[in-house]
């Protein structure tokens, strides 16, 4: 079935996280997969990051990045095709929320869309109280990008007191794909 695509390209940010099987593994792949998803392309991907969990839920450190598409997907088709990288990695939805996972793929920002549909939230609904989505983001993210509805990047770093959990892994480093634009319009 064809995937549907819209005529103009977006700026996607997803967030990565992983706590289960070889995390910075599971993190590398995904970003391979993400850019070779139909009408995409990986403009740039941040670090990768160990950080500690948050949650209820005793669970191992996590390992964490961010990475920009250009699309033509639609929002609703792009999750969907994340989610279904999520299942190749083996991810178990049992229902447990926060629970540990071999892969997470958050749908962060779709250019400056702000949406409330049963399944996706834009931008996503806790991204701006998580110093692990922050920071990598901050460091593939034009200067002054504004999350829609809850600030500019900036500001809500700042705000955050949670990010000395967090440190850059030494092989983690960008692969050095052209830097993003500033985000699209619709
Ligand atoms: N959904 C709605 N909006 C979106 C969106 N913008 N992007 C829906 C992705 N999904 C979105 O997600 C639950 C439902 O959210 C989906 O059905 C989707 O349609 P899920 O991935 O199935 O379940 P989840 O990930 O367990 O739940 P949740 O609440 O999304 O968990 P989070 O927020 O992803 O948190 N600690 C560290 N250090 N690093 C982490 O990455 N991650 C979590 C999980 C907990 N602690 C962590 C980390
Ligand atoms: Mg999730």
């Amino acid at each position: 079935m064809a995937v549907p695509e819209r005529r103009c390209t977006v700026l996607a940010y997803i967030g990565l996280g992983s706590n289960l099987d070889d995390p910075r593994a599971q993190l590398c792949r995904a970003i391979h997969e993400l850019a070779g998803l139909p009408g995409c392309t990986l403009r740039a991907r941040s670090s990768l990051y160990a950080t500690a969990p948050l949650g209820p839920v005793a669970q191992p450190e996590f390992v964490n990045a961010v990475a920009v598409l250009t699309t033509k997907l639609t929002p609703l088709a792009l999750l969907g095709a994340l989610q279904g990288i999520e299942r190749d990695h083996g991810r178990v939805r049992d229902g447990a929320r926060w629970g540990p996972r071999t892969l997470d793929l958050d749908l962060l920002l779709y250019g400056d869309w702000q949406l409330q549909l049963p399944g996706l939230t834009l931008p996503h609904p806790e991204m701006a109280r998580r110093a692990f989505v922050l920071v990598p983001l901050a460091e593939i993210a034009p200067a002054g990008l504004l999350i829609p509805g809850q600030g500019d990047l900036a500001g809500l770093l700042a705000a955050r007191d949670d990010r000395d959990g967090i440190r850059p892994l030494p092989d983690g480093a960008p692969t050095g794909a052209a830097g993003p634009s500033p985000l699209s319009s619709r």
